[in-house]
């Protein structure tokens, strides 16, 4: 069976677990931190995601789900006509890089930082990345429709990559501001709403809950006692 390789809040993880789900591939999610032993073994950069399948080892999301979708045709992510396949690879290709700018800063400076690693998020890394959250907002704004997904009515592996870079935003701001980019606050509410992404969200908020808890405990057991 498929294995996929990776952590739960790992956006490049979470765009690979979507694309199996939404394509109803059974497969096998084995917990493996990026630059563990086991990862380093698959994937020459040492990055999750990496799977196993067929005995091969097949690095990063954009391979993986190319693999996926020429090994299990059914429930397609790439569209059929040339030119929506064209869109659908573009937004891809843009979610992964520049939206990956715009969304990053806000999960490693409100998240990373202080729930794992129990240190302040750099105000600085926030305010820099202000206006690149903007530009890329108000592009997807204009370029995503007024209901529906990116590439028309059928899901594309647009929509899993644009909605895995969204989900690590709205870990680490809040949801998009709906008055400033209403588009992309509908689509992404369009796409929570669905089923597996749903049971996905529900998992990586426990997942935060239960870190936030361990940090509050730890904070607490290096509290130095009151003096009486
Ligand atoms: N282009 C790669 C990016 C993978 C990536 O950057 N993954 C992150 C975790 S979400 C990672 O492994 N970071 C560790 C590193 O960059 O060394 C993909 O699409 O799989």
């Amino acid at each position: 069976m498929l294995t996929l390789y990776g952590i739960n809040l790992s956006t490049f993880t979470r765009k690979v677990r979507l694309a199996l789900l939404e394509k109803g591939i059974e497969h096998r999610f084995e917990i493996a931190p990026m630059g563990s032993p086991k990862v380093r073994a698959l994937h020459p950069l040492g990055k999750i995601p990496v799977i196993e399948d067929a005995g091969a080892a097949i690095p990063d999301s954009s391979v993986i789900i190319a693999y996926l979708e020429r090994a299990w045709p059914a429930r397609p992510l790439y569209p059929a006509e040339p030119v929506l396949l064209a869109r659908a690879l573009w937004l891809e290709e843009y979610a992964d890089t520049r939206l990956r700018e715009a969304t990053l800063p806000y999960f490693s400076e409100n998240v990373v930082k202080p729930v794992f690693q129990g240190k302040a998020g750099d105000t600085g890394a926030l305010a820099a990345a202000t206006p690149v959250r903007n530009e890329v907002f108000t592009y997807l704004e204009h370029e995503l429709p007024e209901s529906g997904l990116a590439t028309g009515e059928a899901l594309s592996v647009a929509d899993v990559a644009i909605g895995a870079q969204l989900i690590t935003y709205r870990q680490g701001a809040g949801d998009p501001d709906a008055g400033r980019w209403p588009k992309l606050a509908r689509y992404l509410g369009s796409l929570l709403a669905r089923p597996h992404w749903s049971v996905i969200m529900a998992e990586e908020e426990a997942a935060l809950t239960a870190a936030r808890a361990r940090r509050s405990a730890a904070a607490a057991n290096q509290t130095p006692p009151a003096r009486g």
